[in-house]
């Protein structure tokens, strides 16, 4: 199926033709009958000679309705102009072709109507040309009359060949339905319709609804008048909504595929049409079906920030229009180039992102991304409207090659002082180092980590501990005094004296100078096992106060230190509270 807008004057029939071409009746209000005038968006479609559907919003022509025919035309990629023969190029020929090139439509075709009133020849010569000077360009050309019927089949030839030349949709992309219509119809509740663009919905498929937090599901389709269970874009789609009353949805709503795309109320674009430095600061943004008033902050010559009253789903290349509704003027179409900008609070940051948008075309590109975010969420690109791609340095985390190098020089750093201002700790908290480095997620510094670095119990440090020069020296004293006595210990006030403190003594433990037995019971590296070797040549099994003697130490020490060997299953106590030596290997 393909969707075809309708463009042009008030009166000059566009509904007349649709209606032609159809045999449907566009408009739907009795009150537009009675007027004889279109008010809001009509729907209509027909089956053309080479067997294409082509589905018509038809639009309001009358100035009051402009925000009507936007929602109509925004989210549709083609569009009828309609010019009357005896009228000519009217104003708001004119404001709808400045939308369709604000939009930039590419794909339309020219009709003169009323052909029967006057020579269509001087509205056909004035609208090409003025069609021409915009994104549509060179268009094809139809006189008919509405009336009499003439000229309708070289209408339809030249609309087959209008639809033969859309761009394929692209089915496999995500959903976003802007919708242009909701009501009720008893028994089934809350139907939605739009025009989908891209991707495919689904009966029983879970979708998100923009001003909802709660998912919604599909209970019914229908295009076209028909019930389906699948529709793919291009297509006029009517969406049966389950949990959803009908006053929590309307036009300028959305249904997304979840997850994939990220309400914004903050965008940096660029501006096609007048310079961005005269744009009213107060405009409307209009995008697919829905409009917000927008404050507009220019940035560069053609870029400017877009404070959105309201968030709106867009992605990095959406293309959207800025309307003054008090002038009745488009003041232009804008490119989305950026949905989730940094503040602009240091000095020189607005001047810096000026130059920096400069840069940016709104074709969403990763390796630039990654070079302006430095880290970045896939599933954020991907809301964005970035194709997800590269491969994650932790988890679903994205960096820039160069920032990623940097950040692992930088814990290098980091971990070196720190371990240069604390000598006698094991390492800086992997916590503390995921602060400074300032980053979001624990995985990413472990991720950064090379060797030497080594994480051990949460923290990070270069391999062996160093020992500080101070501390080796106060261990060797505290040991002096008792060169021939291996397994005796220091005294309590002598570790005081010497400054051996609790971190002290820590440090001297993981530098493997010292073990320790218990609180204050310090004994040389290598004491536990030497002290195995004297048990074992006594007669077994042992007494405590044999073993203090073998070992000429006191019980102070004896007992941790049995109680040790014990643990580590070199001695065995037993029920008597006599010990024996495990022989290796039993
Ligand atoms: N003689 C003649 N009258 C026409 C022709 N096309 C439309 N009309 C008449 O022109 C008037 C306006 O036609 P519509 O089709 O309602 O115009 P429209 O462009 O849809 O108007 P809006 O939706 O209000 O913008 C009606 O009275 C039509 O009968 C035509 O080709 N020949
Ligand atoms: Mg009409």
């Amino acid at each position: 199926m393909h969707v075809v807008a309708t463009a042009g004057h008030v009166d000059h029939g566009k509904s007349t033709l649709v209606r032609a071409l159809t045999g449907m009746e566009p408009d739907r209000w009795a009150e537009e009958r009675r007027r004889g005038m279109t008010i809001d968006l009509g729907f209509a479609w027909t089956t053309l000679a080479s067997g294409a559907t082509v589905a018509f919003v038809d639009v309001p022509g009358h100035e009051r309705f402009v925000p009507n025919m936007l929602a109509g035309v925004g989210p549709v990629p083609a569009a009828m102009i309609v010019v009357a023969a005896d009228e000519g190029w009217m104003p708001q020929s004119a404001e709808h072709l400045a939308a369709l090139h604000a939009l930039d439509v590419r794909h339309g075709l020219l009709v003169v109507t009323r052909a029967d009133l006057a020579d269509p020849a001087p509205a056909l010569a004035r609208a090409r040309a003025e069609i021409a000077a915009t994104s549509l360009g060179k268009v094809a050309a139809v006189a008919v009359s509405g009336a009499t019927g003439e000229g309708l089949d070289d209408l339809r030839a030249a609309l087959d060949r209008l639809v033969a030349e859309l761009p394929a949709p692209d089915t496999d992309g995500p959903v976003r339905l802007w919708i242009d219509r909701s009501f009720t119809i008893k028994g089934a509740g809350t139907v939605v319709t739009g025009t989908l663009g891209a991707g495919r919905i689904r009966v029983g498929d879970e979708l998100e609804l923009t001003g909802t937090a709660r998912p919604v599901r599909v209970r019914g389709l229908q295009s076209l008048g028909a019930a389906a269970g699948d529709l793919a874009a291009v297509a006029r789609v009517a969406v049966n909504l389950r949990g959803i009353g009908k006053d929590a949805v309307a036009r300028g709503a959305a249904l997304l595929t979840p997850g994939r795309f990220r309400l914004t109320d903050l965008i940096d674009v660029r501006v096609h049409g007048e310079p961005a430095g005269e744009l009213p600061a107060a405009v409307t943004l209009h995008a697919g079906s829905t409009a917000v008033p927008v404050r507009v902050r220019p940035l560069g010559a053609d870029t400017a920030r877009l404070r959105l009253s309201r968030a709106l789903p867009l992605r990095i290349g959406d293309r959207a229009l800025l309307r003054d509704p008090g002038r009745h003027h488009v003041a232009g179409g804008v490119t989305v180039l950026d949905v989730a900008p940094a503040g602009l609070s240091r000095r020189g940051a607005a001047a810096r992102r000026a130059a920096e948008l400069d840069t940016m075309d709104g074709v969403p590109d990763l390796a630039g991304e990654l070079r302006r975010r430095l880290l970045v969420r896939r599933d954020e690109l991907d809301r964005m409207g970035v194709p997800s791609g590269g491969t994650p340095v932790a988890g679903p985390w994205l960096a820039d090659p160069g920032h990623w190098a940097g950040l692992r020089d930088r814990l290098a750093e980091e971990v070196a002082r720190h371990a240069a201002a604390h000598p006698l700790e094991a390492g800086i908290p992997l916590e503390a180092l995921r602060h400074r480095l300032g980053l979001p997620d624990r995985a990413l510094v472990e991720a950064l980590l090379r060797p030497p670095l080594t994480i051990r119990g949460g923290r990070v440090s270069a391999g062996a501990p160093s020992v500080p020069a101070g501390l080796t020296a106060a261990v060797d004293r505290a040991f002096e005094d008792l060169a021939d006595r291996p397994f005796a210990a220091p005294e309590a006030y002598r570790l005081a004296e010497l400054g051996l403190g609790v971190r002290q003594v820590g440090a001297a433990v993981r530098a493997g100078l010292v073990v320790q037995v218990a609180e204050n019971v310090l004994l040389p590296a290598g004491a536990p096992e030497r002290a195995v070797r004297v048990l074992a040549g006594l007669p077994q099994p042992f007494t405590l106060s044999e073993a203090r003697r073998a070992l000429d130490t006191s019980r102070r020490v004896a007992v941790p230190l049995l109680e040790l060997l014990d643990r580590t299953g070199a001695t065995r106590r037993l029920p008597d509270d006599r010990r024996t030596v495990v022989p290796p290997g039993v």
